[in-house]
């Protein structure tokens, strides 16, 4: 694997989980998302894992909602736009497979169940590989979704079954402290990392809740990219909720420049994934 010198800082600022009720700072509809994204793009961050919210605040994979939320991201933000493909743990196997209707520049692919606290995150090898072809169909580039050390294996698998995805980068992000998955440790991170195939070209880590920080600089110190963000953290500090999205991105950002890795830009994003420039002529 090649190291880069920059870090690429990926925010996934809503997720499926949280209720805007009980985070009212949550960013839910169109104009908070695109609000968060240029701030979040301002500080450092040149990737967006999204997930999207209906009028109710609810998860959704409707398509108008995920189209309107590509097109104004990208519109408006030259971040590298990954639409999330697991969804919530309630959305069905075949509508998950449809979130590639949007046309995002990238989209998330986990690769294998989990145990996902109470409930279950479902992700059978049937629905990894047709994920993945048509991927490679639609020319999106995957982000593989690592929750657990089987899940590298998994992966290794889809390569070995499918050659490699559109762009011919391999990239993956290890998300860490699910409670059911790999514990948000530096141990388990490093296990992890030294059991990528060969065909890996970067990765990002994340730690959800209090392991967000360690994970953040282990992952640094080991060579990593990170991602950041409300979808796995909502706590800034001991006692101190996180306000916006922009203050994890910039906190990431300053600790990868003290890492003399500095935030990279969203062009170099592009070149590291691989991905397809879809923005709209200037
Ligand atoms: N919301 C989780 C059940 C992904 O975006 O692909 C799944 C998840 C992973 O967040
Ligand atoms: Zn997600």
């Amino acid at each position: 694997m090649a190291t880069t010198p920059g870090t690429l800082i990926t925010v996934a600022p809503t997720g499926a989980e949280l209720s805007k009720g009980d985070f009212p700072q949550l960013p839910t509809t169109l104009e908070e998302l695109v609000e968060t994204a240029v701030a979040c793009e301002a500080a450092g961050a040149s990737m967006i894992h999204l997930h999207i919210r209906d009028a109710e605040h609810r998860p959704t994979l409707d398509h108008g909602h995920l189209k309107a939320a590509v097109d104004a991201l990208r519109e408006q933000t030259s971040l590298v736009v990954q639409l999330s493909t697991g969804g919530s743990v309630h959305d069905p196997l075949e509508q998950r497979l449809t979130v590639l209707d949007a046309e995002p520049d990238s989209c998330s692919l986990t690769c294998g169940t989990t145990n996902f606290g109470d409930d279950v995150f479902l992700n059978p090898y049937g629905f990894m590989s047709d994920l993945y072809v048509q991927a490679q169909e639609r020319e999106v580039v995957p982000e593989f979704e690592l929750f657990d050390l089987g899940h590298v294996a998994a992966l290794a698998r889809l390569i070995d079954a499918h050659g490699l995805p559109f762009g011919g980068k391999v990239h993956v992000d290890f998300v860490t402290g699910v409670p059911g998955g790999m514990p948000g440790t530096p141990a388990a991170l490093v296990a992890g990392v030294s059991m990528l195939p060969a065909e890996v070209t970067s990765w990002s880590a994340t730690g959800i809740g209090r392991t967000h920080l360690p994970i953040a600089a282990a992952a640094l110190a080991a060579g990593g990219h990170l991602r950041v963000g409300m979808e796995d953290n909502v706590v800034f500090a001991r006692g101190v909720p996180v306000q916006h999205n922009r203050e994890l991105v910039e906190r990431a950002a300053r600790l990868a420049e003290l890492m003399q890795r500095p935030a990279m830009s969203t062009g170099d994003a592009r070149a590291l994934l691989g991905v397809k420039d879809r923005r709209p002529a200037a």
